[in-house]
């Protein structure tokens, strides 16, 4: 006889959505019931559900239901995480700080805390690893470095990750999936190549796939993806981001100065002074300047 089930959705492929079973942590392919895709509703990677067995074939059923979301997010889709764990590289692909800088904006919006990791610390020197590693402290995150290829820095990321439902996200050629065949070494995830010509990753992983690494340890690996819009935000909020900035915001002459085009502006001082992060100043400049451009063509 077919009964209901619990689970969660790990992985949607082709129509087909796979969902671990809570009681007994099989695996089944199920389809979705028609009442998604009236509502176009889309169940993604991480959804609670509950389902019921085909009675035909024991390892395949329908998902029925998919229980409210905590959160969710658009890039990568996933569902019920409780923390961020953000990956960019030191070098191969060299690190795009805009990019990077709008995933922090992104969690901090959706209230999901994000912790950054710079891996492949083998592939640079010390300086420019102190360098990036000093500016995204300012961001208020927590900054972690890893070798995944050296086995450097893994504990402190397994420590962060125990217990908790994380989101490995970043772009291609990172290391995402490295780190999952680390955490999980049953996940067997391909790993791919950093072009040479281009610098970047080649998107070798094409789904966001929820694993269990024991422990009440869930992590997705995901998809990496090279740029990232903002919606919903005005040019005056991009600064609440850049909590580095505050601090020297009383010396600004103008009430609401952007930072930006105004004389005698803290920010900028302090900018000139080493004291806050050229790479960090330029990605606020950049999103102003995008949201501007974007309201104009409205
Ligand atoms: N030098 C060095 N190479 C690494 C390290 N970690 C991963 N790599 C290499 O980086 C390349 C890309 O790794 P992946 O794990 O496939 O990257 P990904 O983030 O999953 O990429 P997508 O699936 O395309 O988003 C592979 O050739 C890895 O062997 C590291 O710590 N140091
Ligand atoms: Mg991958
Ligand atoms: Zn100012």
């Amino acid at each position: 006889m077919s009964s209901d089930r619990t689970g969660k959705i790990i992985r949607v492929v082709g129509g087909f959505y796979y969902v671990w079973c809570r009681e007994d942590a099989q695996v089944y392919q199920c389809r979705a019931r028609g009442v998604f895709r009236k509502d176009s509703f889309k169940p993604v990677a991480g959804d609670d559900c509950s389902f019921r067995l085909t009675k035909a074939r024991d390892v395949e059923g329908y998902v029925e239901q998919i229980a409210p979301r905590r959160n969710f997010l658009i890039r990568p889709p996933v569902a019920n995480v409780d923390q961020a764990l953000i990956l960019f590289a030191f070098a191969s692909p060299e690190p795009n700080c805009s990019l990077l800088d709008r995933f922090l904006i992104e969690m901090r919006r959706l209230q999901i805390p994000a912790v950054i990791c710079f891996n492949k610390n083998d592939l640079a020197d010390e300086a420019a690893r102190f360098r990036l590693t000093e500016s995204y402290r300012q961001s208020g995150c927590r900054v972690l470095t890893t070798s995944i290829l050296n086995r450097e820095g893994l504990e402190e990321i397994r420590e962060l990750m125990e217990g908790r439902t994380t989101v490995l996200a970043g772009p291609s050629g990172v290391g995402k999936s490295s780190l999952t065949n680390f955490l999980c070494p049953e996940a067997n995830m391909e790993v791919g190549q950093v072009s040479r010509k281009t610098e970047r990753g080649k998107q070798t992983t094409r789904h966001a796939e929820l694993f269990a690494a024991g422990g009440g340890t869930f992590f997705f690996d995901t998809p990496g993806f090279s740029s990232l819009e903002l919606q919903g935000i005005g040019r005056e909020d991009v600064k609440a981001y850049f909590p580095e900035f505050s601090e020297y915001e009383p010396r600004c002459r103008f009430q609401g100065c952007m930072h930006i085009h105004e004389p005698d502006c803290g920010v900028k001082s302090a900018l000139e002074e080493g004291r806050i992060s050229r790479e960090r100043y330029d990605s606020y400049v950049q999103l102003v300047d995008e949201i501007s451009a974007k309201k104009k063509s409205w």
